[in-house]
């Protein structure tokens, strides 16, 4: 049993290495919501996933805010005793929508818990290997010469798998070029919801460079354009936008919109609703693998733990620290060991706060007691 003490709520601002450039935008700063629970001399963290703008998904960090603010917290105060993380979902319920905002407050509490339990969480989770492949998703590029030379360096630092960025007029040029360089690559794209089914013309034509898979083709909210394309591709089709809790995944396989699930716990509405699509994924073979949103260490953490399940088969969006930041408010970076992440061994997340960069990069904070 958890005693909650408190909770604190930090906004942090960290600029990228370089833009990251996809079908619904370039990002150059990453804007980061920050949540910590305090209990017995312990403190858990987590990261709010939601972007700066409503481009990804309807949530930003400022809504996340908002309404763990103004309705998580009153609930946090009224239930302070917490047996169990996973008992938070059903506590945070009344509350419509808002996924990212719960979990961000249940990854907090998943990492204390670990910490109480003096484990590493990835063994709270249930998780099965010491090292996870780590794959890279590239961002739009200025032109063709510059996307081969960008895969090109990251296949050399060993990147398992490599994900272009696609976008109407960004599409087919680039990935046949890299396929043609590349011949034997793991090579997926993602189209972040930036086709139509009209499209299928250009889509069918992905057929021909043997990609692992092709994520989110159509609309961010559809699934039953997403079935009837998979009928007509050979490529798997991979939900990511579309998949935001474990009911919509068990949509989504009934109606055949997918062969693969990205994973992101935080557009799911946390750990024990992506745990969820984890026992789903199990029971029916679906492969699975985990995406990523940029994620500062503590998100980052949250990740490599989820990703060493048993059911999280191929190369995920998990990349090394430096591939997007110099700096990062978490210590130590991550990095790859033969295109692989070693997972953190020491309890929790297994990352520590760098105070000072964290309150350097910090906007704004706000601590309540519980
Ligand atoms: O669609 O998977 C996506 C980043 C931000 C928002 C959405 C996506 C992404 C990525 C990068 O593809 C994943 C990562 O390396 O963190
Ligand atoms: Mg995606």
């Amino acid at each position: 049993m958890i005693k909650l003490e408190r909770m604190s709520l930090f906004l942090v601002e960290l600029p990228l290495v370089s833009p990251f450039g996809t079908s619904f935008g370039e990002e150059r700063t990453k804007h980061a919501l920050l949540v910590s629970l305090t209990a017995d001399g312990l403190m858990g963290w987590g990261e709010c996933v939601a972007g700066s703008g409503p481009w990804f998904s309807s949530e930003t960090v400022e809504t996340a805010r908002y309404i763990i603010s103004e309705y998580i917290k009153p609930i946090l105060s009224a239930h302070k005793l917490l047996e169990h993380p996973s008992d938070l979902p059903k506590l945070f319920s009344p509350i419509r929508g808002h996924p990212m905002a719960k979990a961000a407050v249940e990854a907090a509490a998943w990492d204390l818990f670990a910490k109480s339990q003096k484990k590493p969480l990835f063994q709270v989770l249930g998780g099965v290997r010491e090292e996870i492949p780590a794959g890279v998703s590239v961002g739009i590029q200025p032109d063709v010469p510059s996307l081969l030379s960008t895969v090109e360096n990251f296949l050399s630092e060993g990147y398992l798998r490599i994900k272009l960025k696609i976008k109407p007029g960004w599409d087919l040029a680039p990935v046949q070029a890299v396929r043609e360089r590349f011949s034997d690559i793991l090579l997926s794209v993602d189209a972040n919801a930036a086709y139509r089914f009209a499209d299928l013309p250009t889509l069918k034509e992905l057929d021909r460079f043997g990609l692992l898979m092709i994520e989110q083709p159509l609309g961010f909210d559809d699934l039953l354009e997403h079935a009837r394309l998979s009928q007509e591709l050979a490529t798997p089709i991979c939900l990511d936008e579309s998949i935001d809790s474990a009911h919509r995944a068990w949509e989504a396989l009934e109606l055949g919109a997918c062969r693969i699930i990205n994973v992101k716990q935080g557009r799911v509405g946390g750990i024990t609703e992506a745990l969820e699509i984890h026992r789903l994924a199990m029971e029916r073979h679906i492969p699975l693998w985990c995406g990523g949103m940029l994620e500062t260490g503590i998100g980052r953490a949250l990740n490599v733990h989820l990703a060493t399940l048993p059911g999280f088969t191929l190369p995920h969006d998990i990349s090394a620290t430096r591939r997007y930041f110099r700096e990062d408010i978490a210590d130590p970076p991550f990095e790859l060991r033969h295109g692989h992440i070693p997972v953190p061994q020491r309890p929790g997340l297994g990352v520590e706060i760098n105070w000072d960069r964290l309150l350097r990069s910090c906007t704004w904070s706000r601590t309540w007691k519980l």
